[in-house]
């Protein structure tokens, strides 16, 4: 596709398509996106994001990830449509434009490029990424129980051959050391969002533990609030609540990382649906989901923004 209008918003796209979409919007919308390489996957891709700002240095920052989980495509396709909803609506969404005018928003779609192309040539199914080392007989590391919080704990698993696998140290696998280095070199990020599927839910940590986090009363206010405002556009219903206690203990996960790293707002989503289709979501409900989505992640950002 040579723009990202004539790009389809409702398919699901391989690698180099997204990768030719980012170069497309950069161009198109240069005044306030660009991208920024952070790193490069265990097999030498490269990992993009994009940075939606108007100004400033060192502005307070909104991480957003999708697709750490490379079989859970319903979130790289939200990601696409959600960057080009930030880069339209800014000038016109009254809420989004005060944001912009102060924060600044790093949205990394492909977080696990080497698993996403494994998706569409190999295995559809595939989870972790793709590293491999010597003697080890099975490929991949989970990247979502490789951080150093919890590293390890309950909901890992130290078998390489096991979907979550924790790899064989914190921040080991390139992937997760790339954001690592990225979020700890900014400095400023108040507000990360992870996006998974399927279950829908809208969860904060604790994952690696049942202890509640210190302002975990408000993120189930502002996790209520914003599931209320997902339910209102297409009447989906999530559950909301700690990672441990919604879901299940899960220890090295990137939001339980964030928040010991100093950002209290961390927030994981678990998008659409609840199983029947679950990674194999039929791609006319891509837009429904990204537009209910992304109403969710303007109440959390709006909430972030007056606190
Ligand atoms: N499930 C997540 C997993 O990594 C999750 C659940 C999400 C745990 C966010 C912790 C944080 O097991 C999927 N579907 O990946
Ligand atoms: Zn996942």
């Amino acid at each position: 596709e040579r723009s990202t209008s004539s790009f389809s918003y409702s398919s699901y796209h391989t690698l180099e398509e997204i990768y030719s979409w980012i170069d497309n919007l950069v161009t198109e919308y240069s005044d306030i996106v660009s991208k920024i390489q952070i790193g490069h996957s265990f097999e030498n891709r490269s990992i993009l994001v994009l940075k939606f700002s108007t100004g400033g240095s060192q502005r307070p920052a909104i991480w957003i990830d999708s697709g750490i989980h490379s079989r859970e495509w319903i979130t790289h396709a939200t990601g696409i449509w959600t960057a080009k909803k930030i880069v339209s609506e800014y000038g016109k969404d009254r809420m989004l434009t005060n944001i912009l005018n102060t924060t600044d928003i790093f949205m990394e779609i492909v977080s696990n490029p080497d698993g996403f192309a494994f998706t569409h040539s190999m295995n559809r199914l595939w989870r972790k990424n793709k590293s491999n080392r010597p003697g080890v007989f099975c490929l991949g590391v989970d990247l979502n129980r490789n951080w150093r919080s919890g590293f390890g704990g309950n909901g890992s698993n130290d078998n390489p051959c096991s979907e979550t696998y924790h790899g064989p140290y914190p921040h080991s696998e390139p992937e997760v050391a790339a954001i690592v280095d990225f979020i700890t070199a900014h400095g400023n990020v108040k507000l990360l969002i992870s996006i998974h599927s399927y279950s829908q839910m809208l969860m904060y940590p604790y994952g690696h533990s049942l202890e509640p986090i210190s302002n975990q009363e408000e993120l189930y206010s502002v996790a209520k609030d914003a599931v209320q405002a997902l339910y209102e556009v297409h009447g989906i219903k999530y559950i909301y609540g700690s990672i441990s206690t919604t879901l299940y203990l899960a220890s090295g996960i990137t939001v339980d990382w964030a928040y010991d790293s100093g950002i209290k707002y961390a927030f994981s989503f678990e998008l659409r649906d609840t199983g029947r289709y679950g990674f194999l979501l039929p791609a006319t409900q891509i837009i429904p989901t990204a537009q209910e989505t992304w109403v969710a992640i303007r109440t959390i950002m709006e909430h972030t923004q007056n606190h």
